[in-house]
């Protein structure tokens, strides 16, 4: 049963489409304390998990450390972190008695998950408003399927949209795309979808194209399309400053963009220099921003990835010039060993600051609001600007479109990606665990850069990594700008990556049909074992494994050199490996076992009595036989 609890006068995040009738405070199950801000706290004892919070670091249990709901642009995705991209204020408390909360508020969250004190939680909410959300019910998933029918059926992309993807940050002519498409197909190694980073727009300015790159774009987007590649350009949120750009000059005049406390336009530097940044809150400047996306759609785009919506901050024009000043006061004089430091600090602290975020306003459809009171719905009113658009225009279902910065509500529309991460044998690990905690907040629709972003990525790292991303929808491999080329045919070995992609399409209509499923039902696509398996102490802490759909359990390998691991089977299953068309079969028993698993097999488990479909493998979607199956099991 679901419960409100409306403290002060809260904001309207666009979270939640079911009204509930507020219940009065003195009802709220957890210690409360309301006035300047909003304290919660509740004891945990030994054995008490606590579940959620989406996209962050750490374990699928949270207990244990401290997480700050705020959407950073953070690429050191390490321990030590208390926020990612995401913020996604929903925990299950999972003891004797399980209790979900909702914290409905837009600016920062704190969460003091044990970590002050190891047998005590503290959420504090610094502000005076909020609605206050309980969820309880007999199991997690449950609880999961009320709360997610209270913020509304999860975002389907096209089918297209299940296929293998590549992107990378540095393709900018037309033969670099040509060669990425080229040498999948002549690799046998399947693709459907191709990005467009920054790089190919004229001076970084949304919604332009690099003329001197692309003379006759239509085309291009058509040839790759007869090929069954569809092209997703990436949109930044900050709209260069430049007059005479026509985008730039409409939400000028219409004072679409963001102001600082005097009411002048906001200015900040992000990649194409000093942009404005869209008040995305603003009714009418959301569906401007919406309708800009036309450029680029008549010309046969169906797909985008929306990028620095946080919004992420290089500088602010003030706050250059204070650290300018600074500097040049510094550079007066010889500098001791504190001068330095205050040197060093002055342009650390450039980016991202909360001074920034404190200094500018939004008219929030008529009440202007200070941005670091709604930081977190900021990315998701840029996509959802966005994904209106795309639903008025061209209906549901059509539009491929996913965002780094999300806030609960966001999943109704689009997909979110995990973000900046490393080419790191760990970060296999951290996908793993972020896929239940982003399902329980409503984005089925996910997934990480496969290889790993920044750093080098190695062969075996990839292919490790793409025998987990074969199972996650969204499925990707990207990589940042001056990295080891991190395609599929870059490593020699190509074969093995074509038998792990094979599989991917093998599985898409099991994929996609959970997927389809899990969205209709509010229910989770990735579940940690110990909701499938409250009474089993071993399953209830494994955090390396992770339960698909009705039928699956996954076990990927995720440690370097290892040509098996050691797996918890909570019941009899069938263990599956995968590898271009060939499948091979094992009863296993309940109980541990050490699996070998090939570079170029992908591992899966099915439980006893249960079958999942295979198709024949192909190498787009547009070619997958999606009748004709074959079941496994
Ligand atoms: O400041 O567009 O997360 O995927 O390649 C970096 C360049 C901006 C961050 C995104 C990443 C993308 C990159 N962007």
């Amino acid at each position: 049963m679901i419960k409100r609890f409306k403290i002060g006068e809260p904001l309207d995040t666009n979270a939640v489409v079911e009204q509930l009738d507020n219940s009065p405070i003195s009802e709220f199950p957890l210690s409360v304390k309301t006035g300047e801000k909003i304290e919660i706290t509740f004891n945990l004892a030994p054995d008490d998990k606590i579940y959620g919070l989406g996209e962050a670091v750490r374990g699928i249990n949270k207990r244990g450390w401290i997480y700050e709901s705020w959407c950073s642009d953070e690429i050191n995705h390490t321990e030590d972190k208390r926020s990612l991209y995401g913020a996604h204020n929903f925990i299950i408390i999972s003891g004797e008695k399980k209790l979900a909360l909702f914290v409905d508020n837009p600016g920062k969250v704190e969460w003091d998950l044990g970590y002050t004190s190891a047998d005590t939680a503290k959420i504090t909410v610094p502000s005076n408003s909020a609605y206050l959300y309980t969820v309880d019910g007999e199991t997690e998933r449950d609880i999961v399927r009320q709360f997610r029918k209270l913020i509304g059926k999860s975002y389907i992309p096209p089918f297209w949209a299940f296929g293998y993807q590549q992107s990378c940050w540095g393709y900018a002519t037309e033969d670099d795309f040509r060669n990425v498409r080229d040498n999948h197909r002549k690799n046998n190694l399947p693709l459907d979808c191709i990005y467009m980073d920054i790089d190919y727009m004229d001076s970084f300015k949304d919604f332009t194209i690099n003329r001197g790159l692309f003379p006759d774009f239509k085309s291009f987007v058509d040839d790759m399309k007869a090929h069954n590649i569809h092209l997703i350009p990436i949109i930044d949120a900050g709209v260069k400053n430049e007059k005479g750009y026509s985008v730039y000059d409409e939400g000028h005049d219409n004072g679409y963009f963001c102001t600082d406390k005097d009411g002048n336009e906001f200015e900040c530097g992000v990649w194409p220099g000093i942009v404005g940044l869209p008040d995305f809150l603003n009714t009418n400047a959301r569906r401007w921003f919406g309708r800009q996306y036309k450029a680029l759609t008549d010309l046969g785009i169906d797909g985008f990835w929306n990028d620095m919506n946080e919004p992420a901050l290089f500088y602010s024009a003030d706050g250059l010039k204070k650290a300018q000043e600074k500097l040049s006061k510094l550079s007066e004089k010889e500098i001791d060993i504190w001068g330095f430091f205050g040197m060093k600090d002055a342009v650390m602290g450039l980016s991202n600051s909360m001074d920034d975020y404190s200094s500018f306003y939004h008219d929030f459809d008529g009440k202007k609001v200070c941005h670091k009171d709604v930081h977190n719905i900021y990315g998701a009113f840029m996509t959802r600007a966005a994904s209106d658009y795309f639903e008025e225009e061209f209906g549901k279902e059509k539009m491929l479109i996913f965002s780094r910065a999300s806030y609960i509500g966001a999943h109704r529309g689009s997909g979110i990606w995990f973000g900046d991460n490393f080419s790191w044998w760990s970060h296999i690990l951290l996908n793993l665990k972020m896929l239940p905690s982003v399902n329980m907040c409503g984005f089925l629709y996910c997934g990480a850069d496969l290889g790993g972003f920044a750093n080098n990525c190695t062969g075996d790292l990839l292919l490790r990594w793409l025998q987990l991303g074969v199972f996650t929808p969204l499925m990707r491999n990207h990589r940042a700008l001056g990295t080891r080329a991190q395609e599929a045919y870059q490593f020699g070995n190509t074969e093995d990556f074509a038998d792990v992609l094979a599989v991917r399409y093998r599985l898409i209509p099991y994929i996609y049909s959970t997927f389809r499923r899990c969205s209709d039902e509010n229910d989770m696509m990735f579940r940690p074992l110990a909701f499938d398996y409250p009474n089993d102490k071993i399953a209830s802490e494994v955090e390396d494994q992770l339960m698909l759909g009705d039928e699956c359990m996954i076990a990927p390998i995720y440690e370097q050199n290892k040509n098996g691991r050691t797996v918890y089977l909570t019941e009899p299953m069938t263990f599956v490996k995968l590898s271009g068309e060939n499948v091979t079969i094992e009863k296993l028993g309940k109980g541990i076992h050490y699996v070998e698993v090939a570079l170029n097999e992908v591992p899966l488990f099915i439980k006893d009595g249960k079958k999942i479909p295979l198709a024949k493998p192909a190498l787009s979607t547009a070619e997958l036989n999606t009748e004709n199956l074959e079941y496994i099991g």
